[in-house]
């Protein structure tokens, strides 16, 4: 810095993940407990990704946070506080560039935090969950902390964003419901890793990228209250289908991972529609998008293409490579890319996941 005073900084890069068994309900707001596993395909770091650069220095003065460029007030962020504080209590000493620090200065001095997204937020591309993995994984690197339990660092992600635990590893990643009240067991671990499925293809189409209109938060929080279909669907739906699709995916068996995938994502969207007042998050494209991908697999009385949808319109669709270029030239035929087309952007979301 200026005066003379030690900047110790890290910079790390996260992608976000694509749930294929939806985690949606909490059986603990605070501590992000949800009420059901889940599993999800994490993506790679060069396509959907946050990056983050976090600093810590005697010089500065207060805690700050920048997303996108804009400062932003973190006094009031529960969950940026409870991350900040789970991981700078694990502070170790930390020695760079010939300059070191104390555990008790690392602990005290205050942090700087930017980071970007180099994606559209809040439009339910899982912004939070690349972000809150990314601030957590670069402030460990930052204060010197490892895990003492393998899954440690996961734990405080999933306190700033559930769905942020899952992308702090790379390939399949399942997060463990867990039995314990503190959480500590709550934790995302790897089933198989990113070199496991090489002809695994996901293609991102944007439908819309401005801001939903229910947050995720806000939705789960209202059908867990209203919605009888959530509760049979985390009890007697998603522990066998977990099972079914770690075999899936053990075995790389696209028709059976296909499958399991819409059919998750459509009981998903369907807890939404049983919700009171009902969410939708799905709009025409989405639907029409599900229309193309049922009709060809039809036809081809195999499943040639998978989709997905989370919080918002957007579709994500897995394919195996051989099948990529013909998926591309269906949703061209349906969505032709002009400026008029909500559609437009997906050759280029199509270009960042090849
Ligand atoms: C998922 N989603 O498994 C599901 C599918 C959206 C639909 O995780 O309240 O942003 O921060 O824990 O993680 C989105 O929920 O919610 C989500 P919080 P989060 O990916």
């Amino acid at each position: 810095s200026p005066d003379g005073a030690p900047i110790f900084s890290v910079t790390a890069r996260t992608p976000t993940n694509i749930a294929v068994i939806k985690y949606w309900g909490k059986r603990d707001e605070a501590l992000i407990l949800p009420l059901n596993s889940s599993l999800s395909v994490t993506l790679d770091p060069n396509d959907l990704a946050a990056t983050t650069t976090v600093a810590i220095s005697p010089a500065f003065e207060e805690d700050k946070l920048w997303l996108n460029g804009k400062e932003v007030s973190i006094s009031d962020s529960v969950r940026y506080q409870n991350c900040l504080r789970a991981v700078r209590e694990r502070a170790q000493g930390i020695e760079a560039g010939g300059e070191k620090a104390s555990q008790e200065q690392l602990r005290s001095w205050r942090i700087h935090v930017a980071s970007r997204n180099n994606f559209p937020t809040a439009a339910g591309l899982a912004s939070s969950a690349a972000g809150f993995a990314c601030l957590v994984f670069s402030l460990a690197q930052l204060l010197g902390v490892t895990e003492e339990r393998p899954g440690d660092l996961s734990a405080i992600a999933r306190l700033g964003s559930g769905s942020a635990c899952r992308s702090l590893y790379g390939g399949f990643v399942r997060w463990n419901m867990g039995q314990a009240s503190d959480g500590h067991d709550s934790i995302a671990e790897q089933v198989a890793g990113e070199e496991h499925w090489p002809d695994l293809r996901v293609l991102v189409a944007v439908v819309n990228d401005r801001q939903k209109d229910t947050s995720s938060t806000a939705g789960m929080q209202q059908s867990v209250r209203t919605s009888p279909l959530l509760l049979h669907r985390a009890k007697a739906v998603v522990p066998e289908r977990m099972v079914a699709m770690e075999r899936a995916i053990a075995a790389r068996d696209f028709q059976a991972f296909g499958a399991l995938t819409m059919a998750d994502s459509n009981q998903f969207h369907a807890t939404c529609l049983d919700t009171s007042p009902p969410i939708f998050y799905m709009n025409d494209a989405s639907r029409q998008v599900i229309g193309l991908v049922e009709q060809w697999n039809a036809q081809a009385g195999e499943i040639k293409a998978a989709y997905t949808f989370d919080a918002g319109p957007n579709a994500v669709l897995f394919c195996l490579e051989a099948d990529r270029g013909a998926l591309l030239r269906r949703l061209l035929y349906h969505f032709p890319p002009s400026d008029s087309t909500p559609l437009n952007e997906y050759v280029e979301s199509a270009e960042l996941l090849k």
